[in-house]
């Protein structure tokens, strides 16, 4: 990439202007982190420390959508976008996986572009595509440092990645909230929630309601199979229908979303989460470069799950400050 032979910018700028809400701030943001050399990971981790904690808690809304390919993730983005930009509301949104050519479904970005044909999108939302790099369940490790960018920059960010069944992991933890779209007149995410294969989404959506009883008759299904369920923080999750090409229910999908934000605000549980994944993200990274033993040598993942969810901080400087301490250790301890 010629980016990595670029100057590294300063990153306590760098963090003020994405603060700012500068577009072009963000871009390099992203690109920064997106930076393997070691310098610019230093410049990364001082930037994600720079930024205002308090009010990536507060301010703004991290939303994951997900669902089989082509159930309609892209299309309902795109017009849940018109109604928060009509809330006046900044949208970022992470493309994380592509498009499969199977599905019939385009890129988000090419729905957006179409969007801008008929004047509608414009530049209240940022688009960043990610290539599905295949470590983290599918999702790139680098999808929760630029969360944390886009979330002080943007008053909603989405993701938007393909899940189906159990393989659909990663993004559920890392969201506020994780809307899961289902097929018309398909079982599966019946019995994936039955099985308990599914990870509980916070909104279920049956979207193409247009097509008349199949939807119907899923949403029933669908109700019915969640009874009043609970998730493990006590919200129970609603299932609703929509259509995002007849524009049908995407105002009350887009109140159900915010719903559950205003919940986990209320309950302070909305900074808990954002702790909870930013270390689950650390443990993975410390399992991928020092596999069990190394997590082993440092307390174990239940008990760095607890040592890292009661501080905060930027993660690459917590991932840093462990490995340190664990090569550190290596050294004075050859016989381990
Ligand atoms: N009838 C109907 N078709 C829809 C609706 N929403 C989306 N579609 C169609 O379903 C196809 C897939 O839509 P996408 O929005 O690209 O689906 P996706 O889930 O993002 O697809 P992938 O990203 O490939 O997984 C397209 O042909 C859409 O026009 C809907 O509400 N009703
Ligand atoms: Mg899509």
């Amino acid at each position: 990439m010629t980016g990595q032979r670029r100057a590294l910018p300063d990153p306590e700028t760098l963090a003020g202007s994405v603060t700012a809400k500068d577009r072009a701030a963000v871009a390099t943001a992203l690109n920064l982190l997106d930076d393997t050399r070691p310098e610019a990971r230093r410049v990364a981790s001082q930037m994600l420390a720079t930024l205002p904690e308090e009010k990536l808690d507060t301010e703004a809304h991290l939303i994951g959508i997900t669902g089989p390919p082509g159930v309609g993730k892209s299309s309902l983005t795109a017009a849940l976008i018109n109604v928060w930009r009509r809330q006046g509301k900044r949208i970022g949104i992470l493309a994380v996986d592509p498009s499969s050519p199977l599905s019939g479904g385009a890129l988000l970005g090419d729905r957006l572009r179409m969007m801008a044909g008929e004047g509608i999108a414009d530049n209240s939302v940022f688009v960043r595509s990610l290539a599905n790099r295949g470590a983290f369940g599918g999702l790139s490790a680098e999808v929760w440092p630029m969360s944390l960018v886009m979330l002080a920059a943007f008053d909603i960010v989405l993701i938007e990645t393909v899940g189906v069944g159990q393989r659909e992991v990663d993004v559920s933890k890392l969201s506020d909230t994780t809307v899961f779209v289902a097929q018309p007149a398909s079982g599966d995410s019946i019995q994936f929630l039955k099985a308990g294969i599914m990870e509980v989404p916070h909104v279920l959506v049956v979207n193409k309601a247009d097509i008349g009883a199949a939807a119907r008759r899923m949403l029933a299904e669908l109700r019915t199979t969640l009874g009043h369920r609970i998730d493990p923080d006590g919200w129970e999750i609603p299932a609703v229908s929509a259509s995002a090409t007849k524009n049908i229910g995407i105002e009350e999908l887009a109140e159900t979303i915010d719903a559950h934000r205003q919940w986990l605000l209320s309950k302070g549980r909305l900074a808990d989460r954002r702790r909870r994944f930013q270390a689950e993200w650390i443990i993975r990274r410390l399992l991928d470069e020092f596999g069990r033993f190394g997590v082993a040598q440092l307390g174990g993942e239940d008990g760095l799950f607890r040592q890292l969810t009661q501080r905060a901080g930027s993660p690459f400087d917590q991932f840093d400050e462990l490995r340190d301490g664990f090569l550190a250790h290596l050294k004075t301890s050859p016989g381990t």
